[in-house]
């Protein structure tokens, strides 16, 4: 069988700590997420629709938050749970992974907020560190309207650099990286088309500029680690710091593939 994510796709992602599969969602699945994004911003008229995080965790058919300050759609767990898509990231982090996260940005047009240039790493409790995001585009995602950008190559030391924390409001995320000694020429915008998908490492720096062209921008990172690793509830990187309301100590864990090789990983809390 062709695998999902072919030889030269994983030699780019470990090589540049990013890649786009030739693999790409069908028509008929873009449009009930599309649906389902429709539904998660009638829920939330009140939550910046760049930040709707952990909007994978569906609470009383979306009545109540999802402690996270969230009502969530449960499409978005489907879409994490893809027997497809899991197997893409398996190709990049083994077959043994968790299913931790899910956060859609949506960029309005006109008025979408930027993505600082940042890593995550710096606040997601995970040890040993290692995560890779799958970035679904929902709308088309293009330079004009803030697709996601990266430093190619910028994950290769798996070294974390300091950031600045921004008081502002105007953000997805309050925490900029220091850019000294960061090759900011590696710089690559990552278009894609609605249904197409990234891949990138946890050391990647990232980020996407403000959206003030006339078409919405919408994706939804969907967040594994392999199993080898711990989430480790009790560990607050975050500090409140990034400007979104999240909450890893009640955060629920999916096991989509494979066994849980470090043996710790609680799948019961916030179920
Ligand atoms: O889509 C964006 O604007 C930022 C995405 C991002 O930072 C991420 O997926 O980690």
């Amino acid at each position: 069988m062709t695998p999902l994510l072919h030889s030269d796709e994983v030699a780019h992602y470990r090589r540049h700590g990013w890649v786009v599969p030739r693999f790409r969602l069908g028509v008929d699945q873009v449009g009930r997420l599309r649906e389902a994004l429709d539904e998660l911003l009638r829920r939330n008229p009140g939550v910046r629709p760049e930040k709707l995080v952990s909007a994978h965790i569906e609470r009383d058919g979306g009545r109540v938050d999802n402690g996270e300050g969230v009502r969530g759609v449960a499409e978005f767990l489907a879409l994490g749970r893809d027997r497809q898509i899991v197997d893409v990231v398996a190709a990049v982090l083994g077959d043994d992974l968790v299913l931790w996260g899910c956060h859609v940005f949506c960029k309005p047009a006109l008025q979408g907020y930027e993505t600082p240039w940042h890593q995550d790493g710096h606040y997601w409790p995970i040890r040993p560190l290692a995560t890779c995001t799958a970035w679904v585009a929902l709308e088309p995602s293009t330079r004009a309207n803030g697709c996601l950008r990266v430093i190619s190559g910028s994950q290769r030391e798996q070294r974390l650099w300091p950031h600045l924390h921004e008081d502002r409001s105007d953000l997805t995320l309050n925490q900029r990286i220091v850019d000294d000694g960061i090759d900011m020429s590696k710089s690559v915008e990552i278009e894609l088309e609605p249904g197409q998908m990234s891949l990138h490492d946890v050391y990647m720096v990232h980020g996407a500029a403000a959206n003030t062209s006339a078409q919405r921008r919408t994706g939804v990172a969907l967040r594994y680690m392999p199993s080898t690793s711990l989430f480790d509830r009790s560990l607050r990187p975050a500090q409140g710091k990034t400007g979104l309301a999240v909450d890893f100590a009640q955060r629920p864990l999916w096991l989509v593939k494979g066994v849980d090789r470090c043996g710790g990983n609680d799948f019961v809390t916030g179920h």
